[in-house]
């Protein structure tokens, strides 16, 4: 059980222990799996910011438009407001052009960003560091850890506005989605406020386009995972050997990617203790991208102990941004 890169702390060789048992776990599942979290090493996080850049991915773009536009709006339904909180920040733009946009009050704010990636969370610190008057505290951990720190440090009165943007719910599945918002609403206030992006259902084409790219990106988004279960795993996969698929399964309201095997081969994970081997056309599947209906989001909020606000929708790309209020 030796991974092969040596970690440099006793966190690290925790998290790479993890990353180990999870591939031995769902490469070892009936169809192969692979968790999409493990996309985010340095270069998958930087690959996803191309994706975001590209003319066929339109749900980061539409999401900014949709803030700029409904800024003040959505700020004014939640005063008095002490608090953000943005449960992967990304690049810290999205809270920023929010904030910009919509702040009319004046007095301090505190901003809680959560992620598990220093990176991340050091290029949205440094984005949000120009806001006038704003604390910012960074939490390095899961969602789940980081809203029960904050739970647990709040202290100026005022609500608090949580965002939760980018689609990011698309990478659960239903019970999932239900489990994570129940987790955010138990970790609120009655008054707080959750702001909520969701990429919506929309034609089939657009829909494959958008995660099968002419440029490859996505491609490569997809098969660096294999790159970094090789790097950090000691693993040999051929990646030549592995071609990207993006499918719309509409029975499921779900786009998928899977990692389809282009020749019998048998794969060695040593981290893992783990030799798998694969028949040609055989895939792994390695993410789930939900595609919701405005009422749909409505109703996982309000089944979450939520209260409907507000929705705003961008028709163009299809998109909502859905507020709610925890009861
Ligand atoms: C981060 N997440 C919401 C993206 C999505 O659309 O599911 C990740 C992604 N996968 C392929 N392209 C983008």
């Amino acid at each position: 059980m030796r991974p092969s890169v040596a970690p440099d702390s006793a966190a690290e060789r925790g998290e790479l222990e993890a990353f180990a048992g999870d591939v031995e776990y769902y490469l070892t599942l009936t169809p192969r799996q692979l968790p999409s979290r493990y996309f985010y090493d340095a270069l998958g996080s930087a690959l996803f910011e191309a994706i975001c850049q590209l003319p066929w991915y339109r749900v980061t773009r539409a999401e900014r438009r949709l803030l700029a536009r409904h800024g003040r709006a959505i700020l004014t339904r939640v005063q008095p407001l002490s608090t953000f909180v943005e449960l992967g920040p990304g690049s810290g733009e999205k809270m920023a052009a929010l904030i910009q946009s919509g702040r009319s009050r004046q007095g301090p704010l505190t901003v809680h960003l959560v992620d598990v990636s220093a990176a991340a969370l050091d290029l949205a610190h440094r984005t949000l560091s120009a806001l006038e008057d704003a604390e910012i505290v960074l939490h390095e951990a899961t969602y789940e850890v980081g809203l029960t720190q904050i739970a647990a440090e709040r202290q100026r009165a005022g609500r608090t506005l949580t965002l939760f943007l980018g689609s990011n719910i698309g990478n659960f599945d239903p019970p999932g989605a239900d489990a994570f918002l129940h987790h955010i609403r138990a970790a609120l206030t009655a008054g707080d406020a959750l702001l909520v992006g969701t990429d919506l259902v929309k034609p089939a084409h657009e829909l494959q386009i958008a995660y099968d790219d002419p440029l490859g990106v996505t491609a490569a988004f997809n098969r660096n995972l294999l790159v970094r279960i090789n790097r950090e795993l000691g693993a040999d996969f051929d990646i030549d050997a592995f071609r990207h698929r993006a499918l719309w399964n509409a029975a499921e309201s779900r786009m998928e990617m899977h990692l389809v095997s282009a020749r019998r081969q048998r794969v060695r994970v040593p981290a893992s203790s783990l030799e798998v081997g694969f028949d040609v056309g055989e895939s792994i599947w390695t993410e789930s991208s939900y595609k919701y209906q405005p009422q749909h989001v409505v109703g996982a909020l309000e089944r979450a102990g939520f209260r409907f606000a507000d929705q705003w929708i961008d028709e163009t790309d299809g998109f909502a941004l859905t507020l709610a209020e925890a009861m």
